[in-house]
């Protein structure tokens, strides 16, 4: 069975992030999508609320599941045998930190990692542009799900 994981913050998840998951789904048996907890930076969302809308948005993929994890991402990798990590390349500044993890990576544990070139319909997508958008009141049509969409207005423009 061939699996692979697409680890993220997911905070919250973006039109970006389900581009590279749905086209995941249709080059590997199973996709698991981890959400990686750092204790250190303070979300927007609960890791509870970012895994329920992941789930809600990837229910129509049938080999899409959800987790999520605390440390390293190759021990995620190790205890779930998971031996390639899928991650998306929005532009030329991503690839310096995304190489030097890949190489870590594999370093460390033989983990790969395969690189998708974002689709330029949300290269310029990012979680927290998002938040900042949708808290001014900007316009985010086709770039987030709708769900996402009433629950960052649901807690950023109240109040
Ligand atoms: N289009 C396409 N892909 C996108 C887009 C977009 N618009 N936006 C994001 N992505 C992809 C990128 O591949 C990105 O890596 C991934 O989605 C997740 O994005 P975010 O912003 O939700 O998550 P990040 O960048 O905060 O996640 C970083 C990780 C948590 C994956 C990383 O820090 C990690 O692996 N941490 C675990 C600890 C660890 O193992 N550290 C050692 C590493 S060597």
């Amino acid at each position: 069975m061939r699996r692979v994981v697409c680890p993220g913050s997911f905070d919250p998840v973006t039109n970006g992030h389900l581009d590279i998951i749905s086209r995941a789904s249709r080059l590997f048996d199973e996709v698991v999508v981890a959400v990686l907890i750092n204790k250190t930076k303070q979300g927007l969302f609960t890791i509870e609320e970012r895994i329920a809308m992941l789930e809600e948005v990837t229910r129509e993929y049938g080999n899409v599941k959800i987790d999520s994890w605390h440390g390293l991402l190759v021990d995620f990798c190790r205890q779930n045998d998971i031996p390639m990590i899928v991650k998306g390349l929005r532009a030329v500044s991503d690839y310096e930190y995304e190489l030097q993890m890949a190489q870590m990576n594999h370093r460390m544990a033989g983990v790969e990692t395969m690189f998708m070139s974002t689709n330029p319909l949300y290269s310029y997508l990012s979680s927290s542009l998002m938040k900042e958008i949708v808290k001014y009141g900007g316009d985010v049509s086709g770039l987030i799900p709708d769900l996402v969409h009433e629950r960052l207005v649901e807690r950023l423009q109240q109040g």
